[in-house]
């Protein structure tokens, strides 16, 4: 048999059945013909005749559905800007057709197709609604493309460190990952939808390939689809084989859970976490807000560590997460806050010894006590001076601990007392995996209620759940029959006595007109260089806070690769060591999100116990008048204290 190289062919293939089945793509390469018989996919029988071949299958079984790819003609979308976790907008705004399109086949272009052929894709989310509809695309797409294989959890849903954990270890390792997720917004048919690409490090897309899918979707023309493929039952556990022009495109859907249930017990002392959850003494409550959380909180927390089940909140994903806001925060978390008597009503029922919660996608989360609030800074503080002893993963010692910039220096105190590398980096996940990648870090935080170590590259709610269990475990280990337990409360108030206390709060003014929000920027800009305006505003306004020593703009240099990213936030610093930081979110559909970052540090163990508002209120009254909020936006409140 002789064919010519890239010959125009017809593809037949005769089922053992009779029926037949044949590709409509007219040009089909010899060198696809010579990889299906080099792959074994059956027994071929090629025949050529004018220029045709033929295919013969002689096989008893036709697993292989063939598929063909269109490239379907498209305009630009404004504002397909990546912000800082992805791209999120409103459901009304994602299923315009060819929205969602332009932006997946813009971050395959700038993947450049050789790395997209070939490559193995996770594609998932927290389940949030459009996500399913959402799968079935970037499917199609990821076959036109020439992808060889995606990896689906079972109706869609991982969680985002789940994903990551998937794409670095699953068996194999994976090329990327779509995540399809808008992590805290609401979900539902009127609210947000999003999409992120990770890399295969596990970790979000660096500003490098953000920047050019931002620019790719300015100018892209047409994209490529599968349109005839049919769906995938992503609720069924499975494998899917199909055929195209690039070859073999499979379809796997696995079980959302088993990968990270294994990655957690690799890390953690699950025995001895067992043993707190069992006694009497503790009580334990765990509310996922309907996200994709409680696709892990039966497994992990009641199969694996004997928790009641009557201790889980909320722990079905739902597409509209119940109708909330999938954020654990204070304000948004309410149910679990009224459980562990920090609401306004009083039950007059104990509140459990711990509470935590976990945001839409289960990679925040929130730390509570009976009755106390754990601040994300302090958490990831707390976390990193006793993980050496309280946590498996760490105790040959911890390579370095960063934090996000708006984020509490806690971290710092903590770093400089026990000698470790310590980096201050924008806001945002993605900063920290060049640095997990390159062995300098080994735990990191930000005060936005994410916390994490170098397991996976992105936050972890439930691995920070685990690893205050692992911290109260330890602390309680001979003291499981003692009169009283050591609470979230002992450990948060000795570290404070031991590194001083860093009082924070953060104020959102959500959703304000973003040109006012711009504005109210450009002029903390124009005011940064002048100390003694500064000053004198600040004078005015309180004459008991402490002198500005220092105003700048945060720009980072990235240690490891030397990107630099700038206009990081605005930042005023006192000669009391207090710090006001402005900036304006990236994670927003709508209008603008300008947040106010809020910090004061008391050394003095006679101070330390103040409430944290009243102890910040000068410093609020300060930044309020230096940023002319109200002038600027029109808004007397913040519409969330955290
Ligand atoms: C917010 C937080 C930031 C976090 C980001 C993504 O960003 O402040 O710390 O990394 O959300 O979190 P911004 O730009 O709105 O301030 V998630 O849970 O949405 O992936
Ligand atoms: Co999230």
């Amino acid at each position: 048999m002789s064919f010519g190289y890239e010959q125009v062919c017809r593809l037949f293939y005769f089922h053992s059945t009779g029926s037949m089945a044949f590709t409509t793509a007219s040009v089909i390469t010899i060198t696809w013909v010579v990889q299906i018989k080099k792959r074994n996919l059956g027994h071929f029988l090629i025949r050529q005749r004018r220029g045709i071949a033929f295919l013969f299958d002689l096989s008893n079984e036709v697993t292989k559905m063939v598929f063909e790819v269109s490239k379907v003609p498209t305009t630009p979308f404004d504002g397909q800007k990546p912000g800082t976790s992805g791209l999120r907008k409103k459901v009304k705004v994602f299923v315009q057709p060819h929205y969602l399109h332009n932006f997946v086949q813009s971050t395959f272009n700038a993947l450049t197709p050789e790395k997209v052929r070939g490559a193995t894709l996770v594609v998932s989310g927290d389940g949030r609604y459009f996500s399913k509809d959402a799968v079935q695309i970037i499917i199609k797409m990821s076959a036109a493309n020439g992808v060889r294989r995606v990896w689906v959890g079972q109706n869609g849903l991982l969680s985002t460190p789940a994903v990551s954990a998937v794409i670095r270890e699953r068996g194999s390792k994976a090329t990327g990952a779509f995540i399809l997720t808008a992590s805290h917004n609401p979900g539902g048919p009127n609210e947000d939808f999003g999409i992120k690409y990770n890399m295969e490090n596990g970790g979000p897309a660096p500003e490098a390939i953000t920047d050019k899918i931002f620019e790719n979707t300015k100018t892209i023309k047409e994209y490529l689809i599968a349109e005839g493929l049919p769906n995938v039952d992503i609720s069924a556990i499975g494998v899917t084989n199909f055929t195209g022009p690039e070859g073999q495109f499979d379809v796997e859907v696995f079980d959302s859970a088993s990968d990270f249930v294994k990655l957690m017990k690799s890390i953690f002392d699950f025995e001895l976490i067992r043993k707190l959850l069992s006694s009497p003494k503790f009580t334990f409550c765990y509310d996922a807000l309907h996200g994709v959380g409680g696709a892990y909180a039966n497994r992990i927390f009641v199969e694996e560590l004997g928790a009641q089940k009557s201790s889980l909140l909320n722990c079905v994903p739902k597409e509209d997460f119940g109708g909330g806001h999938p954020d654990p925060n204070l304000t948004y978390a309410k149910e679990l806050v009224e459980r562990m008597g920090l609401g306004k009503s009083n039950s007059g029922v104990e509140p459990p010894e711990f509470g935590a919660a976990s945001d839409g996608d289960a990679d925040r989360n929130m730390i509570l006590g009976k009755r106390f609030f754990v601040t994300p800074s302090d958490s990831v503080a707390i976390i990193a001076a006793n993980a050496v002893n309280a946590i498996p993963y760490f105790s040959s010692g911890l390579k370095g601990v960063a934090r996000s910039m708006p984020t509490s220096a806690a971290l710092d105190v903590v770093a400089k007392n026990l000698g470790l590398k310590f980096f201050e980096v924008p806001t945002g996940w993605k900063f920290f995996g060049n640095l997990m990648d390159a062995g300098m870090c080994s735990i990191c935080g930000e005060e936005s209620f994410g916390t994490g170590s170098d397991h996976i590259r992105e936050k972890d709610g439930i691995w920070a759940v685990l690893a205050w269990l692992s911290i109260l475990a330890y602390k309680n280990k001979e003291n499981l029959s003692g009169d009283k337990l050591v609470s979230v409360e002992d450990i948060v108030r000795q570290h404070w006595a031991t590194y001083g206390r860093h009082y924070y709060t953060r104020y959102d003014y959500e959703n304000v007109d973003a040109g006012g929000a711009k504005d109210l920027m450009a002029n903390m800009v124009k005011l940064m260089p002048t100390l003694n305006e500064i000053n004198t505003i600040v004078k005015g306004a309180r004459p008991d806070v402490s002198k500005v020593v220092n105003a700048d703009e945060f720009e980072y240099k990235d240690p490891v690769d030397g990107s630099v990213s700038k206009n990081q936030g605005i930042r005023f610093f006192f000669e009391d060591g207090s710090r006001l930081v402005f900036r304006l979110s990236g994670t927003g559909s709508e209008g603008a999100t300008i947040r106010l970052y809020i910090e004061q540090y008391e050394k003095d163990p006679s101070k330390i116990g103040r409430e944290s508002q009243e102890a910040l209120a000068p410093l609020v009254e300060v930044a309020l008048k230096l940023s002319k909020m109200q002038e600027f936006t029109g808004r007397a409140a913040p519409t969330v204290i955290t």
